[in-house]
C-alpha cells in the first residue's frame, strides 16, 4: 500500500474529535485525555518522520504532567533526548489539526515532501506513559501512528518522564539505557558525590503526587541506602494523581500535601509532580498546615554553588575561563535573582517560560544552571567541558565528581528523582540542613492568579514575557499599578498549557503581592476581553 493510502486506513479509527483545534504549547500537547486520541495518533506520525529524518532513535511520553488525573498529554522527544525541536512544532500542528483522514494523508506527504524523507522505515519510536487510567489507549493510538510509515514502536510501558528522555538520549549514543542502568547509573554517580562526607542523618520524606514517581523512586530507594541517603516515600498512588499532594499543589497553595500532617517542623521533605519532571522541597512550619518551600530558583542556587565549589578546586587555573550560567524565567522571585547577581558572581539570564527556552539558553555556557520556579530544570555541561573533565580525572577529585554530577544530573531533560540527588549531595557536601539553605536568602511575598478571557492570544508579550506589548495600554496600566508598591513586580502572559492567562505580582508583604496580582487581574479583565464576572 502507498504512504498515504496507509495513512488513510490506518487513520479512521482516531477521527479528530469536532470542534477540537490542538495547540502544541508550552510542553506539547494537553487535554482532556478523551480528546485526544487522535493527536496521539498523529503524533506517533510526527515522531516516526522525525526518526526517519535523523536516523535515529525518538520518543514519545504520554503525560499532562502536574494537571488533573482525568486530562493527558503528550511530549514529544528528540533522538538527543531534548524535547522536539522547536522548527518542528508547525509540522506537530498542522498534522494534529487536518480535519480528515484525506487532509492528513496529504499533510503527511506534504511533511516527508519538504523533509526530503524516503518512507516507509526502517526505525525506532520509543513510547512510555505515566500512571494516568487513560495512558495506555494513547500508547496505543501513538503505536498505530509510528507504524504508518512502517517504524517499530517500542512500548516502554510506565515511566518518568526525564526516564523515556534520558533511554532516547542513551540508545542514539549507542549506551545501556535499560531502567536498571538508569538506576545504577544514578545510584553509582551520587555514591561518589558523597563519598566521604557524613550523611545528614535524616529520613527524606518524598511526596509522590500519587503518580509515576511512586514505584520509580521505590525501584532507585534500596540502592541509595547504602550511600546513607534513605527515603520514605508518600502520595505513592492511594490517592487522586496531583490532588492535594505534588509539586504543582504545595508552590501554589504553600499547604502541606497530604500524608505530611504527623512530619515535625524542620524536617527535609520533597515533592515531585505527576511525570517527576519536577522537584520541590519544603518542610512543615510549626503550627500546622503550611510549608516553607525551597523552590526551583533555591534549587538553582544550590546547585550553581556546588558547581563553583568543584571548579575552584580544579588544578592549574583549569576552573579560570569555565563560563557558569544561570538560566531562570520572569516567575523566579526577585530575591533569588537578587542573590545570584549579588553572590555568586555568574551570568543570569532570562527567558520566556518553557524548559524548551531555558533549556537552549542553557546551552550556550560551559556548564548551565537553568530552573523554573515550579522546580523544572537541570544543570547542562558542555561536551567540550566534560572532555576536559575527562582528561583531568585521574589527577583531580573535582574534576571526577563533576563527571560524576553531570551523570547524577538528567542530561536530557529536567528529572525530579536526579534533582533529589544533586539536592542531597550539595547538602551533604556542605555539612548543611534546611536552616542553612533557607538562611541564604528571604523569598520576597508572591501570588499567582488565572483570569479567563475570550481569547488568551490577544495578549502578546514581549521582552522575555515581562511587558505586554498587546493589547495597547495594558502594560502602561500595569506599570501604574506596580508604581509605588515597595519592591513591586508584575507581568502577565497567556498560558501554554491552560486556556487562561496567568498573572504574577511580588511585593515587600503578602498584602501587598496579593493587592498587585489583585488589581492587575482587573485590568487583564477589563482590557483584555475578561469572561464572567471580573475578579
Ligand atoms: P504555562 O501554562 O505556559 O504557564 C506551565 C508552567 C511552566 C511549564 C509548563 C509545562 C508556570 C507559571 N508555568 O506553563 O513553567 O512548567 O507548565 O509543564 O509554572
Ligand atoms: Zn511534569
Amino acid at each position: 500500500m502507498a504512504l498515504p493510502e496507509a495513512v488513510l486506513a490506518a487513520s479512521r479509527p482516531y477521527p479528530l474529535p469536532a470542534g477540537f483545534r490542538p495547540s502544541y504549547g508550552t510542553a506539547g500537547f494537553r487535554a482532556v485525555a478523551d480528546l485526544l486520541h487522535s493527536t496521539m495518533f498523529r503524533c506517533g506520525i510526527l515522531m516516526a518522520a522525525r526518526a526517519l529524518k535523523t536516523r535515529q532513535i525518538t520518543g514519545i511520553c504520554i503525560t499532562a504532567s502536574h494537571n488533573p488525573a482525568p486530562d493527558n498529554g503528550v511530549k514529544l522527544v528528540e533522538p538527543s533526548g531534548e524535547m522536539l525541536c522547536q522548527e518542528w512544532e508547525a509540522y506537530a500542528n498542522e498534522l494534529a489539526n487536518a480535519g480528515s483522514d484525506a487532509e492528513l494523508a496529504a499533510a503527511v506527504e506534504g511533511l516527508l515532501g519538504r523533509e526530503g524523507i524516503a518512507a516507509p522505515g526502517p526505525g525506532t519510536v520509543l513510547i512510555a506513559h505515566d500512571t494516568r487510567p487513560s495512558g495506555p489507549g494513547l500508547a496505543a493510538a501513538a503505536a498505530a501512528g509510528v507504524r504508518c510509515l512502517g517504524l517499530e514502536p517500542e512500548m516502554c510501558g510506565l515511566l518518568t518522564t526525564p526516564q523515556l528522555h534520558w533511554m532516547v538520549m542513551r540508545r542514539n549514543r549507542g549506551k545501556a539505557a535499560g531502567e536498571a542502568d538508569y538506576y545504577a547509573a544514578l545510584a553509582g554517580a551520587y555514591a561518589q558525590l558523597v563519598a566521604g562526607t557524613q550523611p545528614l542523618g535524616q529520613t527524606l520524606y518524598v511526596d509522590c503526587a500519587n503518580g509515576v514517581g511512586a514505584p520509580k523512586l521505590a525501584a532507585l530507594a534500596g540502592q541509595l541506602a547504602p550511600a546513607g541517603l534513605t527515603l520514605e516515600l508518600r502520595n505513592t498512588g492511594d490517592g487522586v494523581l496531583n490532588g492535594g499532594c505534588g509539586s504543582d499543589f504545595l508552590q501554589k497553595d504553600r499547604q502541606l500535601p497530604s500524608q505530611f500532617e504527623g512530619v515535625a517542623p524542620g524536617t527535609r521533605c520533597c515533592a515531585v509532580d505527576g511525570d517527576a519532571d519536577r522537584l520541590m522541597y519544603f518542610t512543615p512550619l510549626e503550627g500546622g498546615g503550611k510549608a516553607l518551600l525551597f523552590d526551583g530558583d533555591r534549587i538553582a542556587v544550590l546547585a550553581a554553588m556546588l558547581v563553583k565549589d568543584l571548579i575552584s578546586a580544579l588544578p592549574g587555573g583549569a576552573g579560570a575561563d569555565v563560563r557558569v550560567g544561570i538560566i531562570q524565567t520572569a516567575y523566579a522571585n526577585g530575591a533569588a535573582s537578587d542573590y545570584i547577581r549579588d553572590n555568586l558572581g555568574c551570568g543570569v539570564e532570562v527567558t520566556p517560560t518553557g524548559v524548551k527556552y531555558l533549556h537552549e539558553a542553557a546551552h550556550r555556557y560551559d556548564v548551565g544552571v537553568y530552573f523554573e520556579a515550579n522546580g523544572h530544570g537541570t544543570v547542562l555541561f558542555s561536551k567540550a567541558f566534560l572532555a576536559q573533565m575527562q582528561q583531568l580525572a585521574g589527577e583531580s577529585k573535582a574534576a571526577a565528581d563533576l563527571l560524576a554530577l553531570s551523570v547524577v544530573i538528567n542530561q536530557a531533560v529536567g528529572d525530579a528523582i536526579s534533582g533529589i540527588l544533586m539536592v542531597e549531595a550539595a547538602l551533604r557536601r556542605r555539612g548543611w540542613g534546611l536552616p542553612q539553605w533557607a538562611a541564604l536568602y528571604t523569598d520576597l511575598p508572591s501570588r499567582q492568579l488565572k483570569v479567563k478571557v475570550a481569547d488568551r492570544a490577544a495578549i502578546v508579550t514581549t521582552d522575555a514575557e515581562t511587558r505586554v506589548a498587546e493589547p495597547r495600554g495594558l502594560q502602561a496600566a500595569i506599570d501604574a499599578a506596580v508604581a509605588g508598591v515597595p519592591r513591586g513586580r508584575s507581568f502577565v502572559r497567556p498560558s501554554g498549557t491552560e486556556d487562561v492567562v496567568r498573572v504574577y505580582a511580588e511585593a515587600e508583604s503578602q498584602e501587598a503581592a496579593d493587592a498587585l496580582a489583585d488589581a492587575v487581574a482587573r485590568l487583564v479583565h477589563a482590557k483584555a476581553g475578561g469572561v464572567g464576572p471580573a475578579p
